[in-house]
C-alpha cells in the first residue's frame, strides 16, 4: 500500500503569504494529478497558536529567520503565520481536498515547533501519523510539499527512521533556502536513505 504524504500545501507558504516559498502554488496542480495513484492520501497542516514560540514577534525584537535555542535545540524564529482558523492556515485553493483520506495538524503545543509530519521538534510528542500508516498497511511513502528543506525533509527523515520508505518526489516541492538548508536538507535525506526523485 502506497500513501502520498503532502506537507503544508497551505496560503501562507505560497506567494503573497507570510511566509511565502518561492513558487509554492505552483505544486498544488501536479499533486492534484498525482493523488489518483496512491492507496491514501494524507494532507499536514501547519498549525500554529497566536504567540507560538517559533514566532519571531514572541522573542522581543528578534528579527525573522533569525535563530535561537530552545530546550530542544537551535530553532529558526520565524515570521508568524498558519495562525489556527486564519486564510493563511487554509489550504491553497488550487489542491484538490476532496481526495484527502486524513489531515494531519501539527504545531499545535505553543513551546514546541513541529516542522515533521510525525513528531514535534523535541522529538517527544508523536502527531499519530507512524500509527495511521501502519494501520492502513502502508509501507511506501511519497512525499511532496513545503517546504522542501523544513517541513519535507524533517517529515522525509522520519519517516525513514520510523520503518517507512520515502521517496520525495522535488519537482512537487519548493524550498525556504536559508543559509544553504536546501542542499544540506538533500544531502540528509540521501544520506538516511530518502530516495530523491528529480
Ligand atoms: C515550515 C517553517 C515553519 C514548513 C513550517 O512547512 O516547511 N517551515 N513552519
Ligand atoms: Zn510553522
Amino acid at each position: 500500500m502506497k500513501a502520498l504524504v503532502v506537507i503544508d500545501p497551505q496560503n501562507d507558504f505560497c506567494p503573497g503569504g507570510a511566509l511565502a516559498v518561492a513558487e509554492g502554488d505552483s505544486i498544488m496542480q501536479p499533486i492534484n494529478e498525482m493523488m489518483g495513484a496512491f492507496d491514501l492520501v494524507i494532507l499536514t497542516q501547519d498549525w500554529h497558536p497566536q504567540g507560538h514560540s517559533s514566532f519571531a514577534s514572541s522573542h522581543g525584537g528578534a528579527a525573522p529567520f533569525s535563530l535561537t535555542d530552545m530546550p530542544y535545540g537551535p530553532q529558526v524564529l520565524w515570521p508568524d503565520h498558519c495562525i489556527q482558523g486564519s486564510d493563511g492556515a487554509a489550504f491553497h485553493p488550487a489542491l484538490d481536498t476532496v481526495r484527502a483520506d486524513a489531515v494531519i495538524r501539527k504545531g499545535s503545543n505553543p513551546a514546541v515547533d513541529s516542522y515533521s509530519a510525525f513528531f514535534e521538534n523535541d522529538k517527544a510528542t508523536a502527531t499519530g501519523l507512524a500509527g495511521l500508516l501502519r494501520d492502513r498497511g502502508c509501507e511506501d511513502l511519497t512525499m511532496v510539499g513545503l517546504a522542501t528543506d523544513y517541513c519535507v525533509a524533517w517529515s522525509a527523515l522520519d519517516g525513514v527512521a520510523n520503518g517507512f520508505r520515502v521517496e520525495v518526489r522535488l519537482p512537487a516541492c519548493r524550498a525556504i533556502n536559508l543559509d544553504g538548508s536546501l542542499d544540506k536538507s538533500l544531502a540528509d535525506m540521501r544520506a538516511a536513505g530518502v530516495t530523491l526523485m528529480a
